[in-house]
């Protein structure tokens, strides 16, 4: 890796602007060199930074700012909102010839939608997009764009992957804030429009951060200000017990003056400041479950605090019983979340916003949706992803999971009959919501090229987009990034998509099959450990025997869970035969003789995954190895060496989970295949 990171090209990621291949020059040749920014204020300068900067690259030519608009080649301008009924984050492209010559004219009713749409417009001029005639509008399907970091005040992050926090080190700021404003730009690029810059389990120190430490907050709030990007604080629900209140009841009104007080200074400095993100109730964080009040009058205080201060309130719902008895097969952990919050469905403020993670469990490889979508009508909600990828290989493992998320976002909830997929929910055209979006843990750090495994920036990338809009192809998104990345050439773009778009299924077939889930080494969750978390507290159990594995979930017989989807979708689920092969395990208890719709048995079924994935990343390699001398050294020897650790690890998980499952069953693979003894 280079010694000044923003040397390596990974730094640049999508962003790299090279210059673009002698065909699209050409037909660029001498065309597009004075730019023109009118009317926007806050963020004229990202704007015009970003054009000289992209065309510059493209082109090769460092284009000029002229006074005059009407004769700019590129016009970016503001324009009446009477005039256009546009949201104030879209715009409008189009791309004209006049006198010979391309003129491009980029207009919004909103300072965001400038800055949109010029990243828009270097994008497509990128894949060669750009020519006369050209008309596209384009605007966020959500209004919530949303990135979550885990970070912590030491530097720390939970579940990160790449290097130490680019905001914090040693209960301050890092001294670097620049590449601070480098992530901004990065994020606008995508249309991100809010992040919660620290770790939601907020520990002592953090709470700070809304009182003794909130300069570090203004700071980091005024660096991302410049590229339209508004900051959220992740809040301790016991806060007021540090400042001298002996109850954080949110029906005490001292309590609830507390946090009105606060809010007013809170906003007196950061008077953008997006609000606070809440993980109450949840894996020993406190929270209203303390004083016998609900998550509706928990989430309603804060959010009265914020609502003078236009602040919102991102509310978790990731709330489960985390001190459970492996013994005790009535809890399931699955039901909890729609437990605990349907029946307050109506009751939380406008204000309010759930933030509920894909699944009912916890960002496995593969999870039903969560039965909160479809469920819920009367309330604002947004879908919670995982970008790094705590259980899907850590950024040593190729696992492009915008397939995954695909799936989950073109799930169909049956709530107001076919057709009401999660994408629609989290969009706001089906329920009346006056909130809605996506939110995402963040996959980022210091390390020089951001994700740890440089092809797992293609994951931030494919959010990004898709919390722009959810009905983008993967194939779409894929695309665009590996020529933003890596350029036109065919064979890198054919590779590198093919790799990417068939990661997610190869992990998932070296590792827990079916929808089972965990089986990894507790605490760090990398690596094989097939009962690792069978005898904790976690309610996380799959209770293989010798006979059969898996969960029963049915409503008949098993802990109910299925019946809290829609009944189409509760029918489905309910029975073996027409549950979806690749959830099998996750709803029912199979026996490993059970022969699925391949014709083949359930252990053999184990058996060739693990086999067929390890074979699979061997291919990986040999393709990726096929690119030599086409993608730069320093990247293709990097991604070399993690594909090459990926496939000893996926060694690893073959044998253990196979040997597992051979020791319990005696029952040996039909192609007589190694297994370990
Ligand atoms: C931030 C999982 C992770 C935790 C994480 C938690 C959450 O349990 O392992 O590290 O905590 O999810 O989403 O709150």
């Amino acid at each position: 890796m280079a010694a000044n990171y923003k040397e390596l090209r990974d730094y640049g990621c999508w962003l790299n602007y090279d210059l673009l291949p002698p065909e699209l020059l050409a037909r660029y040749a001498g065309q597009l060199q004075t730019t023109a920014v009118v009317g926007a204020e806050t963020l004229t300068q990202a704007i015009t930074a970003e054009l000289r900067r992209g065309l510059r690259g493209l082109l090769g030519q460092e284009p000029r700012v002229v006074e005059q608009a009407a004769e700019a080649a590129v016009e970016v301008r503001l324009v009446e909102r009477s005039e256009e009924s546009m949201n104030p984050e879209g715009f409008r492209l189009s791309v004209r010839e006049e006198q010979g010559a391309l003129r491009v004219v980029i207009a919004s009713p909103g300072e965001q939608g400038l800055l949109y749409g010029t990243f828009a417009f270097l994008r497509a001029l990128q894949l060669g997009e750009i020519a006369a005639g050209l008309e596209r509008e384009d605007w966020p399907r959500t209004p919530l764009r949303l990135l979550n970091h885990w970070d912590n005040l030491d530097g720390s992050i939970e579940r990160g992957y790449a290097g130490r926090s680019i905001f914090f080190r040693d209960n301050d700021l890092v001294e670097d804030l620049d590449r601070v404003r480098d992530y901004a730009r990065l994020l606008a690029s995508l249309g991100i429009n809010g992040v919660a810059v620290n770790n939601v389990n907020v520990h002592r120190e953090e709470t700070q951060l809304i009182a003794a430490k909130l300069e570090l907050v203004r700071v980091i709030s005024s660096i991302f200000r410049e590229y339209g990007i508004r900051l959220f604080l992740s809040i301790n629900f016991a806060t007021p017990l540090e400042f001298g209140l002996d109850t954080a009841d949110p029906l005490n009104s001292e309590v609830r003056e507390w946090w009105r007080d606060r809010a007013a200074q809170i906003y007196s400095v950061i008077p953008d400041l997006g609000g606070f993100l809440v993980k109450a109730d949840s894996e020993n964080r406190p929270g209203p479950f303390t004083y016998g009040r609900s998550h509706a009058e928990g989430a309603n205080m804060l959010a009265e605090a914020l609502e003078p201060f236009g602040g919102i309130v991102v509310w978790r719902c990731f709330v489960y019983n985390c001190a459970q008895d492996w013994r005790d097969t009535k809890t399931d952990r699955a039901r909890a979340a729609y437990d605990h919050f349907m029946p307050l469905d109506g009751l939380f403020r406008d204000n309010v916003i759930l933030q509920i993670k894909n699944g009912p469990m916890d960002f496995q490889v593969r999870e039903p949706v969560s039965p909160l979508f479809g469920g819920l009508e009367r309330t604002n909600q947004v879908l919670e992803l995982q970008i790094t990828q705590e259980y899907t290989g850590q950024q040593r493992h190729l696992c492009y999971l915008v397939p995954q998320w695909k799936e989950i976002l073109a799930f169909d909830t049956y709530a107001q009959g076919p057709g009401t997929t999660v994408a629609k929910i989290v969009t706001g055209s089906v329920f009346p919501q006056r909130w809605s979006g996506l939110a995402a843990v963040a996959n980022i750090g210091d390390d020089p090229n951001w994700t740890g495994h440089t092809l797992a920036q293609a994951n931030l990338y494919g959010y990004g987009r898709l919390a722009w809009d959810p009905e983008l192809t993967s194939e779409q998104i894929t695309r665009e990034w590996v020529v933003l990345t890596f350029g036109h050439d065919p064979e890198v773009v054919a590779t590198v998509s093919e790799l990417l778009l068939g990661s997610w299924q190869v992990y998932e077939n070296y590792t827990v099959p079916l929808g089972i889930g965990w089986m990894c080494n507790p605490g760090h969750h990398y690596g094989p450990s097939p009962e690792g978390y069978e005898y904790s507290r976690w309610g996380t159990y799959h209770r293989a025997d010798r006979t059969a594995i898996g969960v029963d979930r049915s409503v008949r017989s098993g802990t109910g869970f299925a019946g809290q989807y829609r009944p189409e979708n509760a029918r489905r689920y309910e029975t073996v035969e027409t549950c979806p092969e690749e959830l099998l395990l996750f709803f029912h208890r199979i026996p490993y003789t059970h022969v699925l719709k391949s014709g083949k048995t359930l252990i053999q079924h184990i058996y060739d995954t693990h086999f067929l994935g390890v074979e699979q990343v061997e291919e990986m390699i040999e393709k990726w190895k096929g690119l030599e001398g086409k993608i730069n050294p320093e990247t293709f020897f990097h991604v070399l060496e993690r594909l090459e650790g990926q496939l000893v690890d996926a060694k690893e998980w073959r044998d253990v989970l196979n040997t597992y499952f051979y020791r319990l069953t005696h029952i040996p693979d039909i192609h007589g295949r190694k297994i370990y003894p």
